[in-house]
């Protein structure tokens, strides 16, 4: 592999020391310094904060970035971004190495060894982008546009990423849904006919998490209130069976056997019903199907539950107590990665039935507020041709209450290896790292071996990336803009605040490139990055230099003077008994299904996010490397006992489909049918050098099961053996 980051590093140092006030008008692209001069950002010498959007994780914080001699020197939370609070974690801190890390891809790199070799020539962006499209309408006229395959994970660009690939004409899309949130977003569009109702956390008084561990997996604001909740008196039932940092803050933590959940809230209804602790009112006027799930939990008795779930009996049925004695100031979360169990659906359900039983819409739960394009104007282009093939990952025809939108992406990454119904030959990602976030990596990388071609965006040479045809390098976040964000009553800008390092490009810029040459240009109608946040901006009446200064603009705030109280279900109410589930055959009320359980001898494989990292795609910052410990195996102590292994010692991990090593961890922090271990190591690209080698990684031996109605991937399902390695 040519490199030429290294002394692209040591020129941006020497410029930054050396060049001192000067190097503004080189480092920042004019018209941002201009402008951020203009509206006293940076001061004559160069140095201000420029406001701007984080993008270390998908919550998306506000931040001040704060630049001198051309160089981002600090990153801040901006107090007026609902989602940063004036805030940033220690991820949105680290951004800087995310910017400056020496690994960065600065120019498209074009593969000359074998796949997976890690061998690659740097390229002009035309001759990288020339053969992206020449071998992508290869495929087209051999295969047809559905032989390409298009996967991209969450984030501001993917607007235009979804309108290449429409554009392109192709039906299969792989997004990261099915492996984090299908279960609840399903069970909630059944139950409220919505994706996730907002939260508020004002005058709660009793809140149980079911496997959020919102104090380690965090949404800056949304943990930042929980904390100030518990200060003020929460009470917070912690249900996970691990002992997690949000568990140290809650007043009980219960260690519930894994896919039990969904147990534990059935015998919660069950109470509330049989001791009539629901709310009566709200229940008649808002509620379909009360009577049919009165019956249906009968008996669902927390007897019944505590057997199942490892948690005794009188301990449930005191939580039911206090929990409908609080209401409406109660609160059961709904979670977000509820990719579990395969019954983690039927656990969403009884969740969302548990507060429509207390009453707290309009009080805690709220219609979710608007997110995304919200009232911005859009480039004008033609309708998209007719995409008339079958999609690969089985919506609808094998799943047919999975919305489009969120797509089974496990079993997109199957049919590709199966070759049906049909062969896919080209796999188009962007942002995204399925090598390590798919279940299997084993069946991965097969699925990549039947590829005749691979181009990846990313801004390193993550796993995923080391097994691409064609690298093209997007520009990092604190290097480019973005389509705009609405939060809410706010649009919200992402924009450069030092000039790309390298060749790096933004993605609207890489995307309008490529659908030119592509023959797709009518899809693509902006002049460039700045012209294209001038169309979003037009409706509004808004410069692009009001929100270059502001890093937002208010929309005219339409005041609900009340709450709704109207869901968008086929009843218009809150539906209990569900008719979308019953008429295609499912079962149409929370209902009990057992998971499976480990055999003697294995245990069940937890995963679980851990606060200094995202996913697979911050291991390699330096300075988030340097305060994370290596990750080891947890264990429970009696569990080790019993098969002679101590803290530290080298295990060998199998399950059904990998197999890894790693050091263990000897913890009361786990149940002992349980192992956890922590996502996002053992990184098989030689192009990190900062994470390679270090951990390993779960997704190895992660089996892929899929539930049926939400499509969700199960990531608890995974049985392993440990044994001295
Ligand atoms: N620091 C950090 N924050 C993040 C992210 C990140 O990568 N890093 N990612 C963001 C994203 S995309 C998401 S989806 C959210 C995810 O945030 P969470 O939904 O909180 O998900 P996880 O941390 O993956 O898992 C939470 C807990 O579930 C437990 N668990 C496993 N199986 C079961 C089970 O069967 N029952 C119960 N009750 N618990 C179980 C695990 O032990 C783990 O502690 O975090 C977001 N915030
Ligand atoms: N074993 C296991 N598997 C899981 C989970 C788990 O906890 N354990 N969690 C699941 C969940 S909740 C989720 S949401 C998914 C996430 O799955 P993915 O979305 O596949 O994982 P990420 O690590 O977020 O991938 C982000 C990619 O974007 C790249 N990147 C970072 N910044 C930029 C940028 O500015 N531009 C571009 N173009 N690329 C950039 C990174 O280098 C990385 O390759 O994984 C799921 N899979
Ligand atoms: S939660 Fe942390 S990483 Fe995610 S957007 Fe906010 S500051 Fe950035
Ligand atoms: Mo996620």
């Amino acid at each position: 592999m040519l490199d030429t980051k290294i002394s692209r590093r040591e020129f941006l140092k020497v410029a930054g020391v050396s060049a001192g006030a000067l190097a503004i008008g080189h480092m920042l692209p004019v018209e941002v310094a201009q402008a951020a001069k203009e509206a006293g950002l940076l001061d004559a010498s160069g140095t201000g904060y420029i406001p701007t959007t984080c993008e270390m994780c998908v919550w998306r914080c506000g931040v001040r970035a704060k630049v001198k001699d051309g160089r981002v020197v600090k990153l801040e939370g901006n107090p007026l971004h609902p989602h940063s609070l004036g805030h940033l974690c220690a991820r949105g801190q680290a951004g800087l190495m995310n910017t400056y890390d020496p690994d960065r891809v600065l120019t498209p790199l074009i593969r000359v060894g074998k796949r997976g070799e890690g061998l690659f020539r740097q390229a002009s962006w035309d001759e990288a982008l020339d053969l992206v499209a020449a071998k992508m309408l290869e495929i087209k006229d051999k295969y047809g546009p559905e032989a390409m395959v298009f996967s991209s994970t969450h984030n501001l660009s993917q607007v235009q990423f979804e309108n290449l690939l429409n554009a392109f004409g192709s039906p299969n899309y792989g997004t990261q849904r099915s492996l984090c949130f299908n279960a609840m977003i399903v069970a909630n569009q059944m139950t409220y006919g919505m994706e996730e109702p907002a939260r508020s956390y004002a005058d709660l008084e009793y809140l149980i998490l079911t496997g959020r561990n919102l104090m380690e997996a965090i949404s800056t604001s949304e943990t930042s209130i929980l904390s100030h909740a518990i200060d003020r008196g929460l009470k917070v039932v912690y249900v996970d069976p691990r002992f997690t940092k949000t568990a140290a803050k809650s007043t009980d933590w219960c260690a519930i056997r894994p896919g039990t959940d969904l147990a534990f809230h059935l015998a919660l209804l069950n109470v509330i019903v049989s001791e009539e602790r629901y709310d009566r009112a709200f229940v008649e006027k808002y509620t379909v199907g009360f009577e049919q799930l009165a019956e249906e939990i009968r008996p669902y008795t927390p007897e019944w539950a505590a057997p199942i779930t490892d948690i005794n009996a009188d301990v449930i049925r005191r939580i039911a107590r206090e929990f409908s004695d609080a209401a409406p100031h109660a609160l059961a979360h709904n979670g977000w990665r509820t990719s579990n169990f395969e019954n983690s659906f039927q656990t969403e359900r009884a969740i969302a039935s548990l507060n429509a039983l207390v009453g707290n819409w309009g009080v805690h739960l709220l219609p979710a507020a608007g997110e995304g394009a919200g009232p911005l104007g859009v480039p004008p282009q033609p309708p998209y041709p007719r995409a008339s093939a079958m999609r690969l990952d089985g919506v609808p025809w094998k799943y047919p209450l999975v919305p489009f939108k969120l797509g089974v992406f496990q079993e997109l990454r199957d049919a590709i290896i199966t070759g049906k119904p049909y062969e896919a030959h080209g796999w188009f990602i962007a942002r995204q790292n399925p090598v390590q976030s798919l279940p299997d990596r084993g069946r991965t990388l097969e699925a990549m071996s039947k590829m005749d071609f691979i181009a990846v965006v990313d801004i390193f040479l993550n796993d995923t990336t080391w097994f691409a045809d064609v690298v093209l390098p997007e520009a990092s976040y604190l290097e480019r803009y973005d389509p705009l964000l609405v939060v809410g009553d706010k649009v919200f800008i992402r924009q450069p605040v030092i000039q790309p390092q390298g060749d790096a490009k933004s993605a609207l810029w890489i995307y309008k490139e490529l659908g030119k040459r592509l023959g797709l240009e009518d899809y693509f109608q902006y002049v460039d990055e700045e012209d294209y946040i001038r169309q979003q901006l037009a409706p509004l009446g808004v410069t692009l230099q009001e929100i270059r200064e502001e890093g937002y603009v208010q929309l005219p705030v339409e005041k609900r003077s009340e709450i709704e109280y109207e869901w968008n279900t086929p009843s218009g109410k809150v539906e209990l008994f569900s008719s979308t589930l019953d008429n295609a055959g499912f079962a149409a009320l929370p209902t009990w299904e057992e998971p499976p359980r480990p055999p003697a001898g294995k245990f069940y494989l937890l995963t679980g996010k851990v606060g200094r990292h995202t996913q697979f795609a911050t291991q390699n910052n330096q300075l988030l490397h340097k305060y994370q410990d290596e990750p080891r195996l947890w264990m429970n102590p009696v569990s080790a006992k019993a098969m002679g292994l101590a803290d530290n010692d080298l295990v060998k991990v199998t399950s059904d489909v990998g197999e890894v090593n790693i050091k263990l961890l000897v913890t009361q922090a786990i149940r002992p049918d349980c192992v956890y271990l922590t996502p996002g190591y053992g990184h098989l690209s030689k192009g990190l050098t900062t994470a390679y080698g270090v951990g390993a990684s779960d997704s190895v031996l992660h089996v892929t099961f899929t539930d049926q109605i939400s499509g969700g991937q199960a990531l608890s399902q995974t049985f392993v053996a440990v044994q001295a390695a």
